[in-house]
């Protein structure tokens, strides 16, 4: 939904058909539910400027910041159910390693409760442990934050920096289980090979982790594939965790050494702002107590609509297909429906299952339109728990986080 939230005195009988000519007049057609619009939302016609844009084997994702560089992906460029490398997200925090040799690459276990660190060779991880291909879903805790206001500082994410490829790797539980944990060990904590901004060697440009029950679940992986090829230096190569369904922060790419710690983990973005959130709603652009934040765990519910392109046009009388995909973090999506005017009314989609736990799944549904003119397709997907995406966006706070509020593509029936 968008942000802006000029002061639409909708409610008003006069003034709501005003704005609604206006609104029609701006996107080319008349909105035919236009007196169902919900105060404060702006026709998704209105904000769409497609940036279309070239980085080596990324054919068209928008660059939002070449250094460290960061792209994110269109929403009718994410149809694919498995995603493949030229069309996930990049999120770098820092400078990537710019020389890497994969045949003296090492990883090792170490921290205050191993009870054996270890070092292993990439060769050693691929032959001593079994090996698991799993499609995971990797979602930035940003994704979505251009949409909050008071904005937030950082990339300003719009939908894209999610995809679900399917990785190439060992379970992390394996290699745990190797070294052996201490009875106090309550977090694992990743350093990687990649440099502070700052190129200060002292600092990790990033340093976070999960609890021990995270990391000891079935799919929590270290990954040095992806969708069978190796990892994309891009995007980690040759060796990177992937915890999928928690924020993509967690899943640490060029990884060197994971720490078996016995407290929370504190290195670089577990502190202050960085992946945390207010631990009750808070008015936008309150200061909020260090103590009242908590570090985000599973991602919220979502859901794109990947087909077709915001913008589409349709005859009268025919229907209009559509697909796409929903995920909800370490929970199963449940439904997906669609509405066709501003979700007064939701039709459900079919919905497939995931292929495997932490998947995103894909649905695909029909809609029909009573009339010429403007429409907009709603999606909204529901999770296991019974907890659905909001329409308009959800609660701020200090860092743009956790934006999962419904996907909506503009349609003009002629
Ligand atoms: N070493 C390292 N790991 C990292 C990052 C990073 O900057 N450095 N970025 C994290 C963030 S914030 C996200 S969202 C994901 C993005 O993964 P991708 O670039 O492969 O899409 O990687 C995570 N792992
Ligand atoms: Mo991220």
């Amino acid at each position: 939904m968008s942000s802006e939230k000029p002061n639409l005195p909708l409610q008003d009988g006069a003034s709501r058909r005003s704005f609604v000519k206006a609104f029609s007049a701006a996107v080319g057609a008349n909105i035919v539910f236009g007196n169902l619009i919900p105060d404060g939302v702006v026709p998704v016609a209105m904000g769409q400027t497609p940036e279309p844009f070239s980085i080596p084997g990324k054919p068209g994702l928008t660059i939002l910041n070449d250094r460290p560089l960061n792209a994110e992906t269109a929403a009718h460029l994410l149809n694919d159910a498995i995603t493949p490398a030229s069309r996930l997200f990049v999120r770098n925090n820092g400078l990537p390693p710019m020389k890497v040799d994969a045949d003296s690459w090492t990883l090792s276990i170490g921290g205050e409760s191993v009870f054996n660190p270890k070092t292993y060779t990439l060769k050693d991880l691929k032959s001593k442990f079994e090996n698991v291909d799993l499609a995971l879903t990797l979602e930035c805790g940003g994704n979505g934050r251009a949409e909050f206001y008071p904005p937030a500082s950082g990339n300003q994410w719009t939908i894209g920096a999610v995809g679900c490829p399917v990785w190439n790797g060992i379970r992390l539980k394996d290699v745990l289980e190797d070294c052996g944990m201490k009875d106090d060990a309550v977090y694992i904590a990743y350093h990687s090979a990649d440099r502070h901004l700052s190129q200060d060697p002292s600092k990790d440009a990033i340093s976070r982790g999960v609890p021990i029950s995270k990391a000891m679940e079935a799919e929590s992986m270290i990954a040095w594939g992806m969708n069978g090829e190796p990892l994309p230096s891009h995007h980690g190569y040759p060796l990177r965790l992937v915890c999928g369904g928690w924020p993509g922060s967690t899943s640490g790419k060029w990884v060197k050494q994971i720490d078996i710690r016995n407290q929370v983990h504190d290195g670089t973005k577990m502190t202050g702002t960085a992946y945390r959130v207010p631990k009750y709603p808070v008015k936008a652009g309150a200061t909020v107590p260090d103590e009242d934040m908590e570090i985000i765990e599973s991602m919220p519910v979502k859901s794109l609509i990947t087909f077709p392109q915001s913008g589409v046009e349709v005859n009268l009388g025919d229907s209009l297909k559509l697909n796409g995909h929903a995920w909800a973090g370490d929970y199963e999506v449940a439904s997906l429906s669609l509405s066709n005017d501003f979700g007064q009314t939701w039709v459900e989609a079919d919905l497939k299952k995931p292929v495997n736990r932490l998947a995103w799944q894909q649905w695909s549904g029909d809609v029909s339109f009573p009339k010429k003119g403007y429409y907009e397709v709603w999606a909204r997907a529901v999770d296991s728990e019974g907890v659905s995406q909001p329409m308009l966006i959800p609660g701020w706070n200090p860092k743009g986080y956790l934006n999962n509020s419904c996907y909506r593509i503009a349609v003009y029936v002629v």
